[in-house]
């Protein structure tokens, strides 16, 4: 296996809205990026990815951009942006940036003139179609509920939208339409960020004639039938001559939809497209039958199962991106652990563990590293985001839902969970504005905050800085082979990893009750690489709640 940096990396993801405000707007914004290196530094992470900072109305936080060369008024400038980029340079750190172009802003000039006449030389940049029946073109639903077409008086046309009206979807077919984004990556690239983060990448090929896709709820066709579509792989690769091969970069694509063979091409190990994927099969097992929404636990045999299926299936031919959490997911405590006072350190402390010692490269976002939980929502007030917002209204209005049934499923996996911002210190707002947070922070954060753990050495922060501290230092955590024990122990995470003639044992007790397991004789010399629960005797065969341990011999 080909050994290279971004694979040697450990990937810390900024929301910046939510991370820190430096001016007092409630705001998070660049300066205040800047003024946090030295936290992120400390925890020890090779890359940040910044979500979208790019100019933009913000109907999606950013997800919607308007222009892909300046940056948004709330966030700074320019200047502001090259400061930040120098001084992560000169601690060391790398910057990802977000790379959203399935689809603009409806404010971006592009769309501006696109719209304007049927005959605008821009007119084929974005996906516009006649009505049928004096209805939508097809009955694609958008992932943001409702219709994924909107109809445009100008020009008595539909212009596709998979996500909000105020993201229409560009038309990948159009060479032009490549080529600007091409030479927008570029630039860029020449300016010196260090890697992409590529926005739904999966979705940019849309399948020929647009057909009607099977149903995914009573209302609409399942938008997701455009993953993976029949030119994807081919403008990659043109994406991958033209930009990505001409510098030392690393890409990762978000792929929705994305299928393990569908995976091993995109991330292929011969670098003709990107350097991995995020897959999603993992972060839907908590969800219900008909949607995401769900109060349900992850179920922790499917996830085993799941996430072995991916260690193997791409281990030596492409590779795999390591995560639980991102803005777009609920606090993983929540979901996997524990966030009661009892267990709510040990159990962030156990599914770390779980999750860095695989094989790919790990993804830790905001907050993940001090264990923050999700939100007590109380209200459909409460929330920020669209996505909980149009799914709210379109379950108990269109759907007929019983607004006391749907409430707390919604609430239970809000992409605003994540985005709640960064709890700094016991000071008012967490110390993450000296303003109006734009987003309510949680209310633990007196308990939960950066500056009660930096310097204690038992926190989830000092473990997290631990366990990154090995992935630099072991091999065997970021190149081994991977082999899951105890497939069918609905508690027990087990696996081991191999290289080099040296082994890992992973041993994770993902639930409230102790446990026994002995590990095999062969681990009675090795060294305890981490362990959650310090002190304990290991070989005792006892594992309370929550407890993890890696050995290595
Ligand atoms: O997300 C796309 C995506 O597939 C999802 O994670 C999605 O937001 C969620 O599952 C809806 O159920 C990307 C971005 O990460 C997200 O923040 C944007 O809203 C979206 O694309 C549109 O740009
Ligand atoms: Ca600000």
């Amino acid at each position: 296996m080909k050994k290279t940096w971004w694979k040697e990396s450990v990937i810390y993801q900024i929301y910046p809205r939510s991370f820190a405000d430096s001016n007092g707007d409630g705001i998070g914004d660049l300066n205040g990026i800047t003024s946090k290196l030295d936290y992120l530094k400390e925890l020890g992470i090779d890359v940040i990815w910044l979500s979208p900072v790019y100019k933009s109305p913000n109907d999606d936080n950013g997800y919607d951009i308007s222009d892909y060369e300046a940056i948004m008024d709330e966030f700074g400038t320019m200047e502001d942006f090259d400061r930040m980029l120098a001084a992560a340079h000169a601690r060391g750190i790398k910057i990802v940036m977000d790379l959203v172009v399935n689809h603009t802003s409806d404010e971006h000039e592009w769309f501006i003139e696109s719209r304007a006449s049927k005959d605008n030389p821009k007119r084929d940049y974005y996906i516009w179609r006649e009505g049928r029946d004096g209805k939508e073109p097809n009955n694609w639903g958008s992932w943001f509920s409702g219709s994924a077409w909107k109809y445009d008086e100008t020009t008595d046309m539909y212009y596709l939208h998979l996500f909000s009206p105020k993201q229409p979807d560009l038309n990948w077919d159009n060479p032009v339409v490549r080529q600007e984004v091409f030479d927008m990556m570029t630039r860029w690239c020449e300016k010196g960020i260090d890697g992409f983060r590529m926005d739904v990448i999966s979705l940019i090929s849309k399948p020929a004639g647009l057909p009607d896709a099977p149903l995914m709820n009573e209302l609409y066709g399942d938008c997701g039938c455009t993953a993976n579509g029949p030119h994807v792989h081919e403008y990659l690769q043109e994406m991958n001559e033209k930009v990505l091969s001409k510098f030392d970069i690393m890409t990762v694509g978000e792929t929705a939809c994305v299928t393990l063979e569908e995976a091993k091409k995109y991330a292929n190990s011969e670098g003709t497209e990107l350097n991995m994927v995020f897959q999603f099969e993992h972060v839907g097992l908590d969800g219900d039958a008909e949607f995401k929404w769900s109060t349900r636990k992850m179920p922790l045999i499917p996830l085993k199962e799941n996430l072995t299926k991916w260690q193997k299936g791409l281990d030596g031919v492409a590779w795999n991106s390591l995560y639980f959490c991102n803005h777009d997911q609920p606090r993983v405590i929540n979901r996997l652990g524990n966030p009661s006072d009892e267990y709510r350190e040990i159990s962030a402390k156990c599914i770390a563990t779980c999750l860095h010692m695989m094989q790919g490269t790990p993804y830790v976002y905001q907050g993940e590293e001090l264990g923050m939980t999700n939100y007590p929502f109380r209200s459909v007030k409460d929330f920020n985001d669209l996505e909980s917002i149009n799914a709210f209204y379109e379950l108990t209005e269109k759907m007929g839902w019983d607004p006391e049934e749907i409430f707390p499923k919604i609430a239970n996996k809000s992409r605003d969970n994540a985005r709640t911002p960064m709890q700094w210190d016991d000071s008012p707002n967490a110390g993450f504005t000296t303003g109006t947070p734009w987003l309510a922070v949680n209310p633990n954060y007196k308990k939960i905050n950066a500056a009660e753990q930096v310097n204690r050495a038992d926190s989830v922060f000092s473990y997290y800085k631990k366990l990154i501290e090995l992935r630099h230092q072991y091999d065997i955590i970021v190149y081994g082979s991977y082999d899951l024990l105890l497939p069918e122990d609905p508690d027990l995470y087990v696996y081991t990893r191999e290289f080099e003639g040296h082994k890992l044992l992973v041993v994770c007790n993902f639930s409230e009750s102790r446990r026994e397991f002995f590990p095999d004789e062969e681990f009675r010399e090795g060294k305890v690489l981490i362990q959650n629960n310090v002190g304990c005797d290991i070989f005792d065969g006892r594992l309370e709640p929550y407890e993890a341990y890696v050995i290595y011999i």
